[in-house]
């Protein structure tokens, strides 16, 4: 190991994260009755702007009112380029009770956007005196804030998440797609014409690089990798699968843009039965093993070694997490 060890964010299921306009207050409570380890009210792009000051009032109305159990309770604020911001800021956090867990903010370029957020957050703890700190999950969405990934992630002690942000990114990159997230039919390769077997053509996965660069970013800074929104509600197998693509490179969940993706995500993101046994049979036989001063050893006929136990603990303190 590195004499650095990155500080773990506080731990916070975030398997499922839904997001529910501000300006549909009919969605509020449906959203804290549902399935949702975390919710994200948004003052950002889902509210039109001649809605946008309702919709803050709404948002801290019901922060106070709402009863959103033990979910993760957060508020997606305008981007620090709108003159929305500053009063998002100010007035949730003056006017909105302890309750609200985190700050979502879209869009982050640079680690000096974070650092701005700090100060304010700061100031207006201190003036109102909250007594709990909040938390920060920051959107990658651009081009910008994909280049300065790592100085963002440690921009801030109150710095939880990073989300990938699909939908901005591609515009922010130019990516040739109108889709929120998902595949795209010519990200593909086209196998060898001179082979042996008849050509084929094989999907890629457009958003490997980034979300991968995301998952490093984050984890090496103690910081939870979210995956962002799938636009096409309609498509659970779709959405299935970009889940546990991200999932499988280290993500821990996954934006829901509908109340049907909630039970996806937490499905996808919850280690099954068998995974959780088959970590646990590990943990047991790297035990006995160390026991008896062997360092690697062989369990099903497959190679396990030190490295083993801390891949099995993964898998294992995310299943106690899930049960608590
Ligand atoms: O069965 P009921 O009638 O009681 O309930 C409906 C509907 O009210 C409810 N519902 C929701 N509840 C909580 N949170 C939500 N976000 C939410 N969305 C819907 O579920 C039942 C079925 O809904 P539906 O199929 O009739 O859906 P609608 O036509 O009402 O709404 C569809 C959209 C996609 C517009 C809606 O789900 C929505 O606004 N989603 C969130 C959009 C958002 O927040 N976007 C910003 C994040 S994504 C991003 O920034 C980049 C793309
Ligand atoms: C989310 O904000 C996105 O742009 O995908
Ligand atoms: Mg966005």
């Amino acid at each position: 190991m590195s004499f650095t060890t990155p500080t773990p964010a506080p731990a916070r299921l975030n398997r499922s994260e839904l997001a529910v306009p501000g300006s549909r207050i009919e969605l509020f409570e449906k959203a804290a009755k549902s399935k949702a380890d975390a919710i994200f009210l948004d003052l950002e792009d889902a509210v039109a702007p001649s809605d946008k000051e309702q919709a803050r009032k709404n948002i801290i109305q019901a922060i106070n009112d709402i009863d959103w159990g033990d979910k993760v309770l957060s508020v997606r604020i305008n981007g620090l380029d709108t003159h929305y911001m500053y009063r998002d800021v100010v007035d949730v956090l003056e006017q909105a009770g302890d309750r609200l867990d985190l700050i979502m903010i879209p869009k982050v370029g640079t680690a000096a956007d974070v650092y701005a957020l700090d100060m304010m957050a700061t100031q207006i703890e201190t003036a109102k005196g909250r007594k709990k700190r909040i938390g920060f999950e920051l959107i990658i969405e651009t081009a910008l804030g994909m280049q300065n990934i790592h100085e963002i992630a440690a921009g801030s002690p109150r710095n939880e998440s990073l989300h990938f942000g699909v939908a901005d990114y591609a515009a922010s990159t130019k990516a040739m797609t109108t889709g929120i997230g998902g595949p795209n039919p010519h990200y593909g390769v086209l196998t060898d014409k001179d082979g042996d077997n008849p050509r084929d053509y094989h999907w890629g996965d457009m958003w490997h690089y980034a979300i991968a660069r995301m998952v490093v970013a984050a984890r090496a800074n103690g910081l939870r990798p979210i995956d962002g929104p799938f636009g096409d509600f309609s498509d659970p197998d779709g959405y299935r699968a970009q889940a546990a693509r991200a999932m499988v490179l280290g993500c821990e969940g996954k934006w829901a843009i509908h109340p049907s993706q909630i039970t996806l995500a937490n499905e996808v993101y919850s280690p099954s039965d068998a995974e959780v046994t088959k970590a646990k049979r590990i943990l047991e036989a790297m035990e006995k093993a160390q026991s008896e001063g062997a360092g690697a050893v062989a369990l099903d006929g497959r190679l396990i070694d030190i490295a083993s136990i801390k891949q099995a603990e993964v898998m294992v303190r995310q299943a106690e997490a899930i049960a608590a």
